[in-house]
Formats: C-alpha cells, sequence, structure tokens
C-alpha cells in the first residue's frame, strides 16, 4: 500500500500539469506584448507547461506552430488569429486530433464553429461605435477623418472600420477621406498619417484621426508634430488598447481619447481551458469589455497601469 502512495502523491501532480501551446500573431504593438506577457505569466503561476510561438504576423507560421503543437500532443492550444480566414484545414487537424482550440483576441471565419471551444475577445464593432459616438459628440457632427486601419484582413480591423462607419454615416456631415492599413504598428501609423497629411493640403482639410489602435496614433502624432501642427487640437485623435503610452501621450496634450481593450487575457484564457477539460460547457464568445478613457484620468490611468 505505501508504494502506491507514494506513487499517488508523486503522479498526481504531474498527471495535471497541463502543456499548452499558444500560438501568438506576433509583438507588433504594446498591447499584443502585455497580452503575451500576461499568458505567460499565469501560467507559470499555475505550473502549466507553456509552449510558445511567435508568428512574426505571418499566418503560415501560426499554421506550422499549431501542427508542431499537434505533433508534441499538447492538451490544449490557445491562437491569436492574424487574420480570420484559412484556418479551416489546421484546425481540423487539431480537432482529428482531439486537442481542444481556444482563440484570444481576434475571431475566425471557419464553416464550422466547433473547430474551436471558444472566443476570449472583446466587441470590435462596439469598440469602433463608441469611437464614433465620442467623435460626433466632439466635432457636433462635422468631421472630415481619416482612418488608420489595423492589419489587413484581421477581425479587429474589419470589425472596427464596419462599427465606427456605422456612426459616422448617421452624420451627414462626417466622412472618411481617406483610410489606410498601418497594421497596427508605430513606423505604420506615422508612415500613413505623413501620406495622409501630404495629400490634405498638410492636414489642414483633417479635423480627426480614427487609429484602429494606440500604437498607430502614437506614430500619427509624430507625424503631425513633424508637419508642424498641433495633435489633438489641429488634428483630434481617438484610438483603441489603452496601452500606457497614450496615457502619456494625454498627459502630453497630444492625444484626445481612447478605449481600452484588456491584455490581460491569461486568466480568462487559462480558466477557460480548466473549465472545458473539467466538462463544463462554454459560451462561443466570451466577451471583454473596456470603457473610454479621456485626459481629465489620464494621469491616474497611467500611474496605475505603470506602477511596478
Ligand atoms: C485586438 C488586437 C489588436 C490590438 C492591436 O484585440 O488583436 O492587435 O488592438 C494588436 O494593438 O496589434
Amino acid at each position: 500500500l505505501g508504494i502506491i502512495t507514494v506513487l499517488s502523491l508523486v503522479l498526481a501532480p504531474i498527471a495535471q500539469a497541463l502543456t499548452v501551446g499558444f500560438s501568438q500573431i506576433g509583438s507588433e504593438s504594446g498591447w499584443r506584448t502585455a497580452e503575451t506577457q500576461s499568458i505567460k505569466s499565469v501560467a507559470q503561476q499555475r505550473g502549466i507547461t507553456l509552449k510558445f510561438s511567435d508568428a512574426q504576423q505571418k499566418q503560415e507560421n501560426q499554421i506550422k506552430a499549431i501542427r508542431s503543437f499537434i505533433a508534441q500532443r499538447v492538451d490544449a492550444i490557445i491562437l491569436a488569429p492574424v487574420v480570420e480566414t484559412g484556418w479551416d484545414q489546421v484546425l481540423r487537424e487539431a480537432k482529428r486530433a482531439h486537442i481542444p482550440v481556444f482563440l484570444v483576441d481576434r475571431g475566425v471565419k471557419v464553416r464550422d464553429s466547433n473547430l474551436y471551444v471558444t472566443k476570449i475577445a472583446s466587441d470590435f464593432v462596439e469598440e469602433g461605435r463608441l469611437a464614433g459616438a465620442w467623435l460626433a459628440g466632439k466635432t457636433s457632427g462635422h468631421c472630415k477623418i481619416v482612418e488608420l486601419q489595423g492589419t489587413v484582413g484581421s477581425s479587429a480591423a474589419i470589425d472596427r472600420k464596419k462599427g465606427f462607419a456605422n456612426i459616422i454615416d448617421l452624420f451627414p456631415r462626417m466622412s472618411i477621406i481617406r483610410s489606410q492599413s498601418g497594421d497596427f504598428t508605430r513606423s505604420g501609423g506615422k508612415n500613413v498619417m505623413e501620406s495622409f497629411l501630404k495629400s490634405e493640403n498638410g492636414g489642414k482639410t483633417i479635423c480627426a484621426v480614427y487609429s484602429h489602435n494606440d500604437d498607430m496614433a502614437l506614430g500619427a502624432i509624430q507625424a503631425i508634430q513633424e508637419a508642424g501642427l498641433k495633435p489633438s487640437k489641429d488634428i483630434l485623435i481617438i484610438s483603441i488598447d489603452g496601452v500606457p503610452d497614450i496615457f502619456k501621450a494625454m498627459m502630453d496634450g497630444q492625444t484626445n481619447a481612447t478605449i481600452e481593450l484588456k491584455s490581460a487575457l491569461g486568466e480568462p484564457a487559462f480558466d477557460a481551458i480548466k473549465d472545458y477539460l473539467a466538462g463544463k460547457k462554454l459560451p462561443k464568445w466570451i466577451k471583454t469589455q473596456g470603457d473610454l478613457y479621456l485626459p481629465d484620468t489620464a494621469k491616474a490611468q497611467y500611474e496605475s497601469r505603470t506602477a511596478m
């Protein structure tokens, strides 16, 4: 009896220790880096073995990573899908291997929604609507807007564009005069904003920038300053994510508003995996919420998000 007791004590924790594969998009924005940090730290806290892959924003690298996780027979896969389409085949392979897939922060368009267990993400259409509503109020429904789109084909860019347009279309004197992808990066936002300024009479005809994330907005701020204009005054700016640097920019009077996107997805992701493996039924979408933040609370937000 003694040996069995000893073995069960030794094996129990090992039997429970999970191995999870995480296919991450890349490190294109401050938000994404924070998300990676959250998932890695929660895995460590919970004694979960995390196999991490950074796809450098390439879908083929994510597909390779998922196949590698399947070959390693992980217990579950977390996927942040860089774009919406092209996942059916590899998700079918995971299903055939009885490895559950959990989506974080972006969605996929697949023929069979049973190819993944759940999606833990915000409602991008709502974020776009909130951004549009704030801008309409700020400008009394009269504004010519340039839009910095996120990664082409990503659910975040597609739906943030859709939600914003839903609201802008309600106002005859609001229109998007230019719209282009900056790929969610600071340099992309800066380069695209420079081209907008050049094509719009040095920016004199631009009332506002709607940026699908804070990092592109931070790049646009640089471009606006280099063009000799005052960001947030000559050209209004609203973006999404709520990264610490955008609150710093607000404190410096360089931007007007941001909508927070929760980056601490480690807890909900590993809770979903635990619940699923315990046989619980999960909703297809576990929705995260984010509020609108303005300069009046920027200092407090910055300090609370950068406190060691
Ligand atoms: C949205 C997420 C987006 C962020 C960007 O959930 O996919 O990708 O808004 C990031 O900062 O690049």
